[in-house]
């Protein structure tokens, strides 16, 4: 099949997955086409099968906001005409999902049909949910989709409380590529961060607030009376500051390590033992799966769609939200005994085996299906 895929191509989950959903279909044969604003972060090297469109949006002296949404709906027009593209699969709502139903109606009238799957994130409907300025928008542009996705039963249900959507919401989770987190534990970079042999304990994300970045050096700050070990955090963004002032008014900034924004996050798994999420909401949690995968334990909050993600007592141990004292002491646990750590290890990353791409994948393939085939019989 010929797949125009739309996501945001920067560090966030919702972006990482698009981009690792489109490899994984040009590897099985369909050819994939990105339109973006940017090249997908990981996107890597270019590969057979897979194209990339870059949306421009020209500095106009009148515009005091740049019409990217309108630029963006132009180019699916060009590429799904001149392409031939079967279907447009986006992801994230806004202004993606509304975007693909200008383009849809623009290419009807010149009699070609374009099937738009949308898939939810997150984000698009529990922060956005909450601004009534974006409300019919949003509702409608899900109600227009020919096929709904929602990456966890957690975010379907917000979806169906939060808006007036009668559109059936399919899951599919999110995914790994298990094979890419085959990587050997990395000694160098692990003794050049914890020399002593301490343990550590990583975190990737956007250092947003719902993230609650501070709750993980206040955690950290609890292991370490306990347990020699070092915070590994990646990522940067609106908290960061403030996390800094916090590792320094609590005295552990010797043992905490900020990497900022990495290509690939994922290479500090290759030296972690413990991974934390204490995140406010959460659809899913993409970076703890990818932790999974690595074989790292979580320690996470219960929230939104996680407990979809990991197992409390098998792949990790979950609190509630803010819970800082029952998160120290579940992190202290699982790293003060080597073969406990070790169980939860394997325990992780079988469970993020449940959530291969060679799982997810058909299931997209199925619904790509459905709505081209629905087409047909139009
Ligand atoms: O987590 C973020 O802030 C980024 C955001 C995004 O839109 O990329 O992530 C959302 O989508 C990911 C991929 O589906 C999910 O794994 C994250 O849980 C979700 N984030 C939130 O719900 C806060």
């Amino acid at each position: 099949m010929k797949i125009g895929i739309v996501c945001y191509p920067t560090f966030g989950g919702s972006g990482v997955v698009a981009t690792e959903l489109g490899k994984a279909l040009a590897q099985k044969g369909h050819e994939i086409h990105f339109i973006t604003y940017n090249q997908p972060v990981r996107l890597g090297s270019f590969r057979k099968n897979i194209y990339y469109h870059e949306v421009n949006v020209s500095d106009y002296p009148l515009f005091d906001y740049p019409p990217y949404e309108l630029v963006l709906a132009s180019k699916m027009v060009d590429v799904a005409r001149y392409e031939k593209l079967d279907l447009l699969h986006v992801h994230y709502a806004i202004p993606h999902a509304s975007a693909a139903y200008t383009a849809k109606k623009i290419l009807e009238a010149e009699g070609i049909d374009l099937p738009v799957v949308t898939t939810l994130h997150g984000t698009d409907i529990s922060l956005l949910g909450k601004d009534p300025s974006f409300e019919p928008v949003i509702t409608f542009a899900i109600n227009q989709s020919d096929a709904v996705t929602a990456v966890s039963s957690s975010l379907k249900n917000d979806t169906y409380k939060l808006f007036g959507v009668n559109k059936d919401i399919l899951v599919v989770p999110n995914f790994v590529c298990m094979d890419s987190f085959n990587f050997e534990a990395n000694t160098d970079l692990r003794e050049a961060h914890a020399p002593n042999g301490e343990k550590i304990l990583s975190h990737i994300s956007n250092f947003r607030a719902v993230k609650r970045v501070d709750d993980i050096v206040r955690v950290f700050a609890e292991v370490r009376k306990v347990i020699p070990s070092k915070l590994v955090l990646v990522g940067d963004g609106p908290e960061r500051n403030r996390i800094e002032m916090l590792c320094r008014e609590l005295k552990t900034c010797e043992d905490v390590i900020f990497l900022g924004k990495l290509k690939n996050p994922t290479e500090v798994l290759a030296i972690s033992d413990l991974f934390l999420l204490p995140s406010e909401s959460e659809s899913f949690g993409l970076a703890a799966l990818e932790a999974m995968a690595a074989g790292i334990p979580v320690i996470s909050t219960n929230t939104g769609g996680i407990p979809e993600v990991n197992r409390h007592g098998v792949s990790g141990m979950m609190s509630d939200v803010g819970d800082v004292a029952d998160m120290a002491k579940n992190a202290i646990y699982l790293l003060s005994d080597e073969k406990r750590l070790a169980k939860f290890s394997k325990n992780a990353k079988e469970r993020a085996k449940d959530f291969d791409i060679s799982v997810v994948l058909p299931q997209y393939e199925a619904i790509y299906e459905e709505v081209t085939k629905k087409n047909l019989v139009q």
